[in-house]
């Protein structure tokens, strides 16, 4: 059974143990709209190759996962909004049934684990749902993150979460967050939340090295690194709170469950702030690409 297909950059990389960052496909086709999202992609494969190291984006297409995308099937995979949207849940279905499908942070973590890759960059991850008390609508990214071994460089959780809520179930399921730079988690187009961060770091080979250190140990699970948006692209708290506040009413109103939300949430936000959801959006997937690449880097040196 042929699970994997390697593009020649990611091979090429792995075969001379070059450091490798794996970036989801979500975002690409769930996450912003074309032709934006292809702009987008290449820009931060590009980040990561100026960083040091290789890219590989992560997606099922016709039944096979790929690691590292062609620019063509990059360019196609922009183009599909109808792709899946795979989580741990679907991810085997998607492949056994010959189907195309997107990863989120839960199903490229599971890819990169299993292709040996450490490092993933994104924008934000998934989690707790306001309202979750009664939806019980929680992210399978969290789970995953308490148990597969990769570093997930992201700008905290998407703002439109309930973020008190996100980080207690990333403390209860053991997850180290790590904040860069600064004491206070980031809030995605925002870099600070109110919430105090349960551990800090400067610098990337400190992550790497934790990274190390939880391997030794013999830890399931994986960290996840909350580096704040450029303060120059920024969107401040006070003024997306009221517009996170509306998109979630409306969701709510349109019936909006389970997978359509957090495309939904983010459609609705682009419109509401006439697209600077979306630039800063960019510019934190950018800059979270650049740190996992430096993370990459330090993991990939050898210890003597
Ligand atoms: N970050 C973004 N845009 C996105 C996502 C993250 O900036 O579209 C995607 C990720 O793939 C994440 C998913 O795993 O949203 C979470 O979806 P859900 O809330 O349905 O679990
Ligand atoms: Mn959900």
């Amino acid at each position: 059974m042929i699970l994997l297909h390697w593009s020649d950059e990611v091979r090429a990389a792995r075969d001379a143990d070059a450091p490798i960052v794996a970036l989801e496909s979500t975002i690409i086709t769930h996450g912003m709209p074309y032709p934006q999202n292809l702009q987008t992609a290449r820009a931060v494969e590009d980040a990561v190759r100026a960083n040091g190291a290789v890219p590989a984006t992560i997606a099922v297409l016709d039944g096979v996962l790929h690691i590292g995308l062609s620019d063509a099937q990059l360019d196609a995979l922009a183009q599909t909004p109808d792709a899946r949207k795979l989580s741990r849940a679907d991810l085997a279905a998607c492949i056994a049934t010959g189907g195309t499908g997107a990863t989120t942070v839960s199903a490229t973590m599971i890819a990169a684990a299993h292709a040996g890759i450490a490092v993933f960059a994104t924008g934000g991850i998934g989690g707790v749902h306001k309202g979750a008390e009664t939806t019980f609508d929680i992210s399978a990214d969290l789970q995953e993150l308490a148990q597969t071994p990769v570093t997930v460089v992201c700008a905290g959780a998407k703002a439109i979460l309930d973020l008190p809520k996100t980080f207690e179930v990333l403390e209860t399921l053991g997850v180290p967050v790590i904040a860069y730079g600064q004491d206070v988690l980031p809030a995605f187009w925002s870099t600070r939340s109110d919430l105090g961060a349960p551990l800090r770091m400067d610098r990337a080979a400190q992550i790497a090295a934790a990274h190390r250190v939880r391997g030794a140990l013999g830890l399931p699970g994986g960290q996840l690194v909350a580096n704040p948006i450029p303060t120059t692209d920024q969107i401040s708290t006070e003024i997306m709170a009221p517009l996170i506040a509306q998109a979630t009413a409306e969701a709510e109103a349109a019936g909006i469950t389970g997978k359509a939300v957090t495309p939904y949430l983010l459609d609705r936000l682009y419109t509401l702030t006439d697209g600077r959801s979306l630039k800063a959006n960019i510019a934190l997937v950018l800059n979270n690409a650049r740190l996992g690449a430096e993370i990459a880097c330090c993991l990939s040196v050898r210890q003597g």
